[in-house]
């Protein structure tokens, strides 16, 4: 086989999406509402000038592919497994998230492009759970799950066969590749037949509701799929108006003029009917699990920055005699909100880029050194927000239980696992500080070797 034959994971990956996409718009007719309704914000926002929403052709062309998926595994071959399959699409795993101090039993990470054409071409990502079954306490009831677990298989075998065939060859070829996406999808489809009877359900179910999310299938359903917005407040209020009913509150950071990280609001679970074995017949149940969530996402903060974020936010959640929108106000009017100030002050990522080639080779041609700060005052090179590509563990906490019909925040005792996670991984996840450190490192290189060429032309 000529490698020239095979397609790049960048297009594997953009048919994948929107297998997806196209798969749960039939699902969940919800999605294609919310789909509607981002759009008609990204357009109004990017047409309202006023608005100071500066989106470059690219990522406008980004924003309209832009998706996150989340999906909840059972045993460690399946994440093992999974790694492999989305490796196909140029998606790795990034980052560690420990879900247990929000008393959700599972532990995460995010599959993810990491290359920047990679992420302007599809940003696709995956939030992938793994239930933690030493976190349920009654004994005879964790066997009973890791028996039933044990049993499901939630690939097809051609799937696996195509990854094996990746992994020896080094590529698909085009007709391979839309092979793959179709048998991979069909693992995350819903499937209205529960794999036990309802008392068992109901067991798993009072144990904790994701415990029989997880257990009681076929296989891990996509639970939601998430367009990203380019103003969540006013999606927000438009959620309502067309008649989706919308969380209380959008996790993350308040609202501002230079949005940080990530904002999320979502709508409430799907009542479902299912269906449960029952000798020869069935019997009818309904499940909550589906739901639909629509996000927001700024720059990526340094680990300073990120520092001072959890800080604030813990503020917040720790005082309670203000309403919520008004003690995340308060919290974060310390944090910030000048581009300049966040970039001088170290607390967010930022990339360069030139902008005035000929002044850039004037200033180098009159013996100045390279002085990035004076370069940027005189407009030669800009410095741009590094988007922020990743989740927020707090957020994810409140997505979880909104969509588990918990009320409140728990908050557990907390029980981070992440040499165990990257066992059954079978492999270590990547850093996300680093993968940010670099993506600004390179490209203030490119800056500083453009000056210096100047000097020697
Ligand atoms: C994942 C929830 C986390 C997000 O956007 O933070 C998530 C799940 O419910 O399985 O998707
Ligand atoms: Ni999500």
């Amino acid at each position: 086989m000529c490698a020239s034959q095979f397609i790049d994971s960048d297009e594997i990956r953009s048919r994948f999406s929107k297998a997806m996409s196209e798969m749960y718009r039939l699902e969940v007719p919800q999605y294609s509402t919310l789909l509607e309704l981002v759009a008609d914000i990204n357009e109004s926002t990017m047409a309202d000038a006023g608005h100071g929403m500066q989106v470059s052709a690219p990522e406008r062309n980004r924003l309209q592919v832009e998706r996150h998926g989340a999906i909840r595994l059972g045993k460690a071959s399946e994440l093992a497994d999974i790694r492999r399959i989305f490796a196909v699409m140029g998606m790795l795993p990034v980052g560690y998230y420990d879900l247990s101090s929000a008393g959700v039993p599972v532990h995460s990470t995010a599959f993810r492009p990491v290359a920047d054409e990679s992420l302007l071409r599809n940003p696709f990502r995956v939030f992938t759970s793994l239930l933690r079954l030493e976190l349920i306490e009654d004994e005879a009831l964790r066997e009973r799950a890791r028996t039933i677990l044990a049993r499901r298989e939630i690939f097809s075998a051609r799937a696996l066969e195509l990854v094996r065939q990746f992994e020896s060859n080094g590529g698909l070829t085009s007709e391979e590749a839309d092979e793959f996406v179709g048998e991979v999808r069909e693992t995350f489809r819903w499937h209205r037949e529960a794999t036990v009877d309802a008392d068992t359900y109901r067991e798993f179910h009072d144990a904790h509701r994701l415990i029989a999310d997880v257990v009681c299938f076929k296989g891990p359903h996509i639970n939601h799929l998430t367009p990203r917005t380019l103003d969540i407040d006013a999606a927000q209020v438009e959620m309502p108006r067309r008649g989706i009913g919308a969380k209380e509150l959008i996790e993350g950071p308040p609202s501002r003029r230079h949005p940080i990280l990530l904002r999320q609001t979502s709508f409430k679970a799907l009542e479902e009917a299912i269906l449960f074995p029952n000798g020869a017949g069935h019997e009818d149940g309904t499940h909550t699990a589906r739901f639909g969530e629509i996000e927001q996402r700024g720059m990526a903060l340094t680990r300073e920055g990120r520092e001072l974020y959890d800080t604030l936010l813990a503020q917040v959640n720790a005082r309670s005699d203000e309403r919520y929108e008004v003690r995340l106000a308060q919290a974060f009017a310390s944090f910030p909100d000048d581009l300049g100030a966040l970039r001088e002050q170290g607390l967010a990522f930022f990339r360069y880029e030139v902008k005035d080639a000929a002044r850039l080779k004037d200033m180098a041609d009159a013996g100045a050194g390279f002085d990035l700060e004076r370069l940027i005052e005189s407009g030669i090179v800009v410095a741009q927000p590094v988007t922020y590509e990743d989740f927020l563990p707090v957020s994810a906490a409140g997505i979880f239980q909104s969509n588990l019909g918990e009320s409140g925040r728990t908050h557990g005792k907390g029980n981070s696992a992440r040499d165990a996670f990257e066992a059954s991984l079978g492999a270590p996840v990547l850093d996300e500080m680093e993968l940010y450190e670099r993506a600004s490192r390179e490209s203030l290189e490119q800056v500083r070797s453009a000056f210096e060429t100047k000097v020697a032309s």
